[in-house]
């Protein structure tokens, strides 16, 4: 039996699929994903029927991409019954009109006026509802599944504390950690921080969120999984963000995968 860890999918669904191949993921084998199943890729769509019927050998994690897309789900609600606008649950073009006054609402009362700086940055609700025909049934059946992905898993691996995180897992067992309001913006976005003021005594955190394709990000490795041991800590820390979704253009980038227990890497 396998533990295996991926991260950043990104609506690279193709790519996804090719990874569970060649690993050959079997029910006795465990799959743990670290959030950012959307945006991004073109396949956004398939990513969220993929987890919302997983198989019980996979943990699906949260990433900020899927929490932000909930919020954006929130915010069409309350327009949706501030306004009265009534909108049918089952109605895809009763989606797609909400979707355009949730904008036009946006634009006329947001300082900046841009509505995509607040509200379905990568457009991706959009073309859901544009190509998919969804509709806010199907909107606020996958912001649920996404209040039910936890934050973290913790494991076992040879006797050592593992952690699993989307970006980052503070020291200690503070309220908040450095530079962000709480534990939880930490666990979804942290960056540098997550190795400067995060980790684990003895132990081991995997987490992506910062492409390691990137020559300006800490975790910058030609696009090849980055690890770093904090000899203080006697922590070891993993980046397995191998930015996949930037595969067109950048010939580095890659889906990566890490098998916990000989820390071996696939890569598609
Ligand atoms: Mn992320």
């Amino acid at each position: 039996m396998s533990i295996y860890v991926m991260s950043d999918i990104h609506g690279c669904y193709d790519a996804f699929l090719s990874m569970l191949a060649k690993i050959c993921l079997s029910d006795t084998d465990e799959l743990i994903l670290a959030g950012d199943y959307i945006d991004r890729g073109t396949q956004s769509y398939e990513m969220l029927q993929w987890i919302g019927r997983f198989p019980p050998n996979v943990c699906v994690l949260r990433g900020n991409h899927e929490e932000e897309f909930a919020a954006y789900v929130d915010l069409m609600l309350m327009l949706d019954r501030r306004e009265g606008l009534d909108t049918d649950y089952s109605s895809p073009e009763d989606l797609a009109a909400l979707y355009h006054s949730v904008r036009y609402w946006i634009g006329h009362n947001m300082p900046t006026g841009r509505c995509l700086d607040v509200f379905d940055v990568y457009g991706t609700i959009e073309s859901l509802s544009q190509q998919k025909e969804i509709t806010l049934g199907d909107l606020c059946g996958w912001a649920e599944m996404i209040r039910k992905m936890p934050y973290f898993k913790e494991l076992d691996v040879g006797g050592r504390r593992c952690v699993i995180v989307h970006a980052g897992y503070p020291e200690g067992n503070g309220k908040a950690a450095e530079g962000f309001e709480s534990r939880e913006q930490f666990y979804l976005y942290a960056r540098e921080e997550s190795i400067r003021s995060g980790g684990v005594k003895n132990g081991m955190v995997i987490a992506g969120h910062t492409p390691t394709i990137l020559k300006e990000e800490f975790a910058y490795h030609e696009g090849k999984v980055f690890r770093f041991y904090d000899v203080k800590k006697d922590c070891v820390f993993y980046n397995i963000d191998c930015g996949c979704v930037f595969r067109n253009i950048r010939p580095e980038a890659r889906l990566a995968c890490l098998r916990l227990e000989d820390e071996k890497i696939f890569y598609v």
